[in-house]
């Protein structure tokens, strides 16, 4: 065997680990509302649009189309205190092949159990991070890598109960408390832009990420491909995921291109020196 045999071979490996190490995931939203596919405004429970009465269905068509992982929140749950949609969730997990998270009204150690009991890959704990933050470190012990953190700002405060409720914590403290405590990641959204289509929160997630050393998920407000790619810049201080929603059932971001710009096995992350070389 030659040595450029193994020169070449070593180059694919190099490619496979950054493409590997460089990719961003793109997660879209299913938020369910009586068992129904929603989209609120700005988190508001009176302004909500049912997009699909099957959000089985809908989680199939964003698996076909290259989603890596599910976004689902369960907005009557977070809004009552308990799991409400669990029909609905245990659906989509049987129904697809990937990942799936869950937030909403998981507020005591049972929720947390029984959704995974259903194969739920991590749980997305909001109100409690800010209420019973005990709760949240014995769960990450219990459950490590499966248990991260939604943090909803409103002015950098975080909001709870289905955003109804807003309290004096402030995001980036609550954030470092949560990673020191073990949360696998941190899901920010900024309340105002959320479902608004006005581009996610940059400068908040800058600072955010910087603040702490676990992965943060964007969320909120994205409207366009170019959103997606000004979050890039983003991604070497750990941003490594982004939540689309609105956009995605408006048709104004096609998952299929936002996984080809940003997400796995994205071109401009092949290496130039990569040419035809390496596949003679
Ligand atoms: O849109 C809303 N009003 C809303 C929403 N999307 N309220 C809560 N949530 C989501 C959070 C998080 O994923 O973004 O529910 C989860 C938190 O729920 P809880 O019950 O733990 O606070």
């Amino acid at each position: 065997m030659s040595a450029s045999f193994f020169i070449n071979l070593l180059r694919l490996r190099g490619a496979e680990l950054v493409l590997g190490a460089m990719s961003m995931d793109v997660i879209p939203a299913i938020d369910l509302l009586e068992g129904k596919c929603v989209r609120l405004v700005q988190g508001d429970y009176a302004r909500s649009q049912v997009f699909d009465e099957n959000p089985a269905a809908v989680a199939r068509q964003w698996v076909e189309q290259g989603a890596t992982w599910l976004h689902l929140v369960d907005l009557d749950g977070a809004k009552v205190g308990h799991p409400v949609n669990q029909g609905a969730i245990a659906t989509i997990v049987r129904s697809t092949n990937v990942p799936v998270q869950v937030g909403g009204g998981l507020r005591d150690r049972q929720s947390v159990v029984d959704l995974l009991a259903l194969g739920v890959r991590r749980v997305i704990l909001g109100t409690v991070a800010v209420e019973q933050p005990e709760l949240v470190a014995q769960l990450c012990q219990e459950f490590p890598g499966q248990i991260v953190v939604g943090i909803d700002a409103r002015n950098g405060k975080v909001a709870t109960r289905g955003w109804l409720e807003t309290s004096e914590v402030e995001a980036i403290a609550l954030a470092q408390q949560m990673a020191n405590q073990g949360a696998a990641a941190i899901i920010y959204t900024d309340i105002y832009r959320d479902g608004t289509l006005q581009g996610p929160n940059a400068s908040a997630l800058r600072e955010l990420a910087e603040a702490i050393a676990i992965p943060v998920i964007a969320s909120g407000g994205v409207s366009s491909l170019t959103d997606l790619l000004s979050l890039l810049a983003l991604e070497p201080l750990g941003v490594t995921g982004v939540i689309v929603g609105r956009a995605l059932y408006t048709g104004e971001v096609s998952l299929r291109e936002a996984v080809r710009a940003i997400g796995n096995g994205r071109l401009q992350d092949v290496p130039p020196d990569l040419g035809s070389s390496a596949f003679a």
